[in-house]
């Protein structure tokens, strides 16, 4: 492909230029081009060095992941780096943005490295649930040390050029023009008679005691938890103390094995369907596919509550001005003193520098009449979950605002649609659902009306690109998708099953060593079982739903057993610490609600927990998907892999079906639906699917043509 990797020659310096947008991945074509420049500048005497690099603002991505699932091109990655690294002229990285995976292992493979100061250096590989596999997990030993090599291999995040340059990555770091730089750097390698310096001559300067890798691996415990590519790992790492081509030749056989693993597939599913679910579906007009959007610099936000608050967190720290309003002058204030007080803890927890935080916090500025919003790019609605409170809202920003502004709404439980009907250009409303804390929570649903415009859509997709939100489309329907499946399915579940017997702390522990980052009950107790209860009024009010399931959570919100806010819920949380405790009235609560309603108790063992908590929130998911309210089952796996704590190495629930296979998954759903009751009659879409032996991403993947 012409351009894909350019050269040049200025005076004595190969000048090597990489160009394969969107992120320079080191595909089969820029390998084979790579290997092409290489050759010539070799052959070129006036060449004394080469320089490789890119305008391309970063560096390069790492190897194309599309390429995975295919047997590798010749040249490969290996043959590429070795006739780097033995070449007979000293070869130069000059990194100017990101350098991630394949790409700083290209890097590595040079003799010499430069970076910008604000480029960034990673090994994510682990995040796509394999390990490095272009060397690697011996040439970062030899530069850095085996353990920051471990560290950086398991952490997956990248670290900065000054981090860098301290622990032995990078030879020098540029503050101003990075090509200037490097440039230099050349001529002074020539004019100081510097040759090559093969990576792989060299030797690791320290080895991994025991003790190390075990607190490398707590330290890492809590991201990897019920994951098994850390292990292969440490098996490379181990390796890069054997001489350079035995090492690089142990790291290629567990490359491989973590590339075919259950775990990488899960991963590499969840990397690309968040990439698409922020994307209009194939099922979405063609115009909005195309729509451009208007660019955004000003955000009002309706309502200072603890969403409103945590919405304008998250437009500061995009970068956009943030106007917020709220009719109680205490509430700004209130609100003022939430920015302030979570602006400090990232400060102290080293996750923002004070200048930054200053910065952001002056981008959020209090409005005290709505008015004054009139000349934001876009307005969310986060006023209290009320109806006609959010209508009269609605209208009078309808009346501000001119018609092509979007006017968002944060409701969780609300129709969207009713709302929308407010105004008189329902065509510029929709829903930007965030979810708790909307600063840091990754996924955003986007929940569109049938009246809302391909305008109103592009604008939420920018939205959410600006937010680094994992976005998802959903129909405006009970519950969207997430909640729609908690509640229909999970919570249920795990409702059901306190009253039948199971403890919280099994319940709990059931689900987290299956991978969820917390139990239902700990989540109802964070998030408020008031808010829950109040939600639930709303949700089953509206689809006008008996609610016979949550009656422990509605009763513990009688009693005022909120959660961890009031200290009582669930659980027991001693002097506002986070440690759940349980607690014997929670306990005799329980067994009088199900003496009650005649629930014999007994004996439950965590498979059935886990089975039912899982299967039914993956047959809820199958009519959520039927329904239309989900345009693809991916959607559904980035909702909970991204909002809901599913375990991301299992790939989401819709991808976790698919590896129980569904005729399995219908088995056990019917044979819940005969021990149960109705509301595990399995969904028409796993009947159908399972009749077939097919899957949910093969409906996905026939999405269109349906
Ligand atoms: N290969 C192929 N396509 C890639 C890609 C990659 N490595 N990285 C991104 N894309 C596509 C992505 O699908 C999207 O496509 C577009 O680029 C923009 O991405 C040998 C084996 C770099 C931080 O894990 O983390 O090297 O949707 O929307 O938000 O040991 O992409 O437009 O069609 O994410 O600005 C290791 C993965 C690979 C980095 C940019 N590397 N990428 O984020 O854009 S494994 C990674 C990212 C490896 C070696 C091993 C992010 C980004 P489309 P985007 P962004």
């Amino acid at each position: 492909m012409a351009g894909i990797v350019t050269f040049d020659e200025l005076g004595g310096v190969g000048l090597v230029s990489i160009d394969n947008p969107p992120v320079n991945a080191i595909s089969h074509s820029v390998r084979r081009a790579l290997v092409d420049v290489i050759a010539r500048a070799e052959e070129n005497p006036r060449i004394k060095t080469l320089l490789i690099t890119s305008d391309a603002g970063l560096f390069s991505a790492g190897a194309d992941i599309t390429e995975f699932d295919r047997p590798p091109g010749e040249p490969r990655f290996e043959q590429v780096q070795t006739m780097m690294e033995s070449s007979p002229i000293a070869v130069v990285a000059a990194i100017p943005g990101l350098a991630l995976g394949g790409g700083l292992e290209l890097a590595m493979a040079c003799h010499y490295r430069l970076a910008h100061k604000n480029a960034k250096l990673g090994m994510p590989e682990i995040t796509l649930g394999i390990i490095p596999g272009a060397g690697g997990t011996q040439r970062l030993p030899r530069l850095v040390g085996a353990r920051a090599a471990l560290n950086m291999i398991l952490s997956g995040t990248p670290i900065s050029a000054l981090e860098a340059k301290v622990n032995g990555l990078l030879d020098e770091v540029a503050e101003g023009d990075l090509r200037a730089a490097a440039l230099s750097f050349c001529e002074r390698l020539v004019r100081e008679g510097l040759g090559p310096r093969p990576t792989c001559h060299r030797t690791v300067r320290d080895g991994l005691e025991e003790s190390e890798i075990a607190s490398v691996l707590l330290r890492h415990a809590r991201a990897l938890k019920g994951r098994t590519t850390q292990l292969l790992v440490i098996e490379a790492i181990e390796a890069s103390r054997l001489p350079f081509p035995q090492g690089i030749a142990i790291e290629a056989a567990l490359a491989r094995k973590s590339l075919l693993s259950r775990e990488s597939l899960a991963l590499r599913h969840v990397f690309f369907a968040e990439r698409e679910s922020g994307k209009p579906s194939p099922a979405s007009p063609v115009d909005a596919q195309r729509a451009q959007p208007p660019a955004i610099g000003r955000v009002a936000v309706i309502g200072a509550g603890t969403m409103g608050s945590g919405i304008a967190i998250a437009f500061a720290d995009a970068g956009l001005e943030v106007l917020l309003h709220d009719n109680d002058p205490a509430s700004l204030v209130r609100s003022r003193e939430f920015v302030n007080s979570t602006y400090a803890s990232s400060v102290s927890r080293g996750r923002v520098i004070r200048s930054v935080a200053d910065e952001r916090m002056r981008r959020i500025r209090s409005a005290p009449t709505l008015g004054e919003v009139a000349d934001a790019d876009l307005v969310i609605e986060a006023v209290f979950e009320d109806m006609e409170l959010k209508k009269n809202v609605l209208s009078q920003l309808d009346s501000i605002l001119p018609p092509e502004r979007l006017i968002a709404t944060n409701t969780s439980t609300l129709s969207v649609t009713e709302l929308a009907r407010a105004t008189a250009h329902p065509g510029r409303v929709l829903g930007l659902h965030f979810f708790v804390p909307a600063q840091a929570s990754r996924l955003l649903e986007i929940v569109r009306t049938v009246d809302s415009s391909r305008e109103s859509l592009s604008i939420a997709f920018r939205v959410a690109k600006l937010l680094k939100k994992a976005a998802v489309v959903s129909g405006d329907a009970f519950g969207f998708i997430g909640n729609r499946m908690m509640l229909d399915g999970y919570f249920r579940e795990a409702e059901l099953l306190l009253l039948e017997g199971a403890s919280m702390t099994q319940v709990d522990a059931a689900l987290e060593n299956f991978g969820f980052a917390m139990g239902p009950q700990r989540v109802s107790d964070l998030g408020g079982n008031d808010v829950g209860t109040k939600a639930r009024v709303q949700l089953f009010r509206r689809e006008s739903r008996p609610d016979p399931y949550f009656a422990i959570a509605d009763r513990l919100t009688e009693m005022g057993r909120l959660g961890q806010k009031t200290g009582l819920g669930f659980y027991r949380y001693e002097n506002g610490s986070r440690e759940a405790v349980p607690d014997p009235e929670v306990i005799r609560l329980i067994e009088k609600l199900a003496a009650d309603r005649g629930i014999r108790r007994r004996e439950i063992n965590d498979q059935e927990i886990v089975e039912r908590c899982i299967l039914s929130l993956i047959n809820v998911g199958a009519m959520v998907l039927e329904e239309g309210v989900a345009a693809r089952a991916r959607d559904i796996d980035v909702v909970w892999t991204s909002g809901y704590g599913f375990p991301r190495h299992l790939g989401g629930p819709m991808f976790y079906a698919d590896t129980l296979g569904l005729p399995q998954v219908l088995e056990r759903v019917r044979h819940y639906y005969e021990k149960l009751g109705y509301y595990w009659r399995p969904a028409p879409l796993i009947e159908r699917l399972a009749a077939a032996d097919s899957s949910f991403e093969q409906w996905d993947r026939t999405g269109a043509s349906r």
